[in-house]
């Protein structure tokens, strides 16, 4: 009998994307079911009424004018590996609907709360500490709930394999898996991505510290954990990079060695390698330290201005067909940052990827930023930018638009998250989400 190859492959390597353990076994594959146990005993927690089963009821449409095709694991996400997942009813949420809506808490998710996140120079030397210790924590402890992918190469399925990672390793291989080439046809177009370079790009981020900071509560317990964040407008150099706060490096880019990240490495390195995801060097997918040079690069040793920001948020429209880095006169190629913000035509880098580039080393390759904790603290702010701008134009779901970025349509999941969220949904208020920003420097 012919099985497909697909679902052969995976069945040989499994172990045990963000993808929920017990759904890389043998049975899942073979289904394409991720409708797990809850604790109750019964499936997506049904017995309890927290949700049921369901044959793509949380999949819409494909993006119009898109031909479907399997080749990129990732395209029309999570179908290539599910047909069958959990809806959730009320506030209940999670995989298998064991956990609550963002914002929301309890056993049976019904007491909101919403959480201030703080400029980092804002914290208490206390809440600083224990930032930091959480981070170390998140770090060190074995997602108990999700692994990662990793394959030799990705025309190839029997090389698929499902690895343990650190709960930050998850957060950090998200956005690695999102980035890589889109395969078509067996061939690699490294223009487009599933997070970047369109619409999607604020939503997908402010998805990504979510899940960080929902899993750092449930990690740790403490439901008023708020990721901080860096409002760089302005900053004539990194005041931040010292060791009180994200650590200090030397000329080669090397961490201080008392600073708190000194031996960290990041997951999935092999950035250079289209044609494999996350080629591991060892069990837990960890190669080189992290790596900064903060104002080194002589095309981008400066950060963006107060008016810099400004200029972004006076855009009125969200994005603008093409809805990739060359649209003109919108918010969103402003923020990412491939066009200067005052006109809202030149091509040049700014905003979001100036900062990338600022800092050099890990934080300056797409693959491996979100390794290093500045990805956060600098989202945390281009996140709070977006907020800004929903507020300013009053945007609600409507503005974001149809396009044909794969993986970036309204109804399409943020990819490769789970379970789905669609990307329009989050041009909502961050308060729907559980948190708000503080004020800082008059923002
Ligand atoms: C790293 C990233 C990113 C952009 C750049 C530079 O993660 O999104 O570096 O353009
Ligand atoms: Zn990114």
């Amino acid at each position: 009998m012919l099985v497909p190859c697909a679902i052969l492959a995976l069945c040989l390597g499994v172990v045990h994307s963000q993808f929920p353990r017990s759904c890389t076994t043998q049975a899942a594959f073979n289904t394409k079911t991720c409708c797990p146990l809850w604790k109750d005993g019964s499936s997506c927690g049904s017995l309890s009424g927290r949700g049921q089963c369901r044959d793509l009821v949380v999949f819409t449409p494909l993006a119009a004018g898109r031909v479907p095709q399997h080749d990129d694991d990732r395209l029309d996400w999570p179908r290539h590996y599910y047909d069958n997942t959990c809806e959730c009813f009320g506030n209940y949420s999670g995989y298998n609907c064991g956990e609550c809506k963002f914002g929301y808490f309890g056993d049976k998710c019904d007491r909101q709360k919403i959480n201030v996140r703080k400029e980092i120079r804002q914290l208490s030397l206390p809440e600083r500490k224990r930032f930091f210790s959480y981070l170390a924590l998140a770090k060190t402890t074995k997602s108990r709930d999700f692994v990662v992918l990793s394959t030799g190469d990705r025309h190839h399925r029997d090389t698929y394999r499902f690895v343990d990672a650190s709960v930050y390793d998850v957060f950090a291989w998200i956005h690695y898996y999102s980035m890589k080439a889109i395969m078509e046809n067996s061939t690699f177009d490294d223009s487009k991505n599933y997070a970047h370079a369109g619409p999607a790009f604020p939503g997908w981020h402010r998805l990504g510290l979510l899940f960080l900071e929902r899993q750092i509560q449930l990690l740790t317990g403490d439901e008023d954990f708020a990721i901080p964040y860096y409002d760089w407008r302005g900053e004539k150099n990194c005041s931040i990079c010292t060791e009180d706060f994200l650590g200090d490096n030397d000329i080669q880019g090397i961490l201080d060695k008392f600073s708190h990240f000194a031996s960290w490495k990041s997951i999935c390195s092999g950035f250079n390698y289209v044609d494999a995801y996350c080629p591991a060097a060892d069990d837990h997918c960890q190669m080189e330290t992290l790596h900064r040079k903060p104002g080194t690069n002589p095309t981008a040793n400066w950060l963006p201005s107060f008016q810099d920001v400004e200029d972004t948020l006076k855009w009125k429209d969200f994005d603008n067909p093409p809805y990739n880095r060359t649209s003109q006169r919108n918010f969103r190629n402003a923020l990412e940052g491939f066009l200067r913000p005052s006109d809202g035509i030149t091509l040049e880098r700014n905003m979001h990827n100036l900062i990338h580039m600022y800092f050099g080393g890990t934080m300056s390759q797409v693959a491996i930023s979100s390794n290093d904790p500045i990805f956060t603290l600098h989202h945390g702010f281009v996140d709070k930018i977006f907020e800004v701008w929903m507020l300013r134009h009053n945007a609600t779901t409507d503005v974001y638009p149809a396009n044909n970025e794969p993986g970036q349509g309204p109804d399409e999941c943020a990819t490769p998250y789970f379970p789905c969220y669609r990307n329009k949904d989050f041009i909502s208020s961050s308060s729907t989400l559980g948190y708000t920003y503080s004020k800082y420097q008059g923002m």
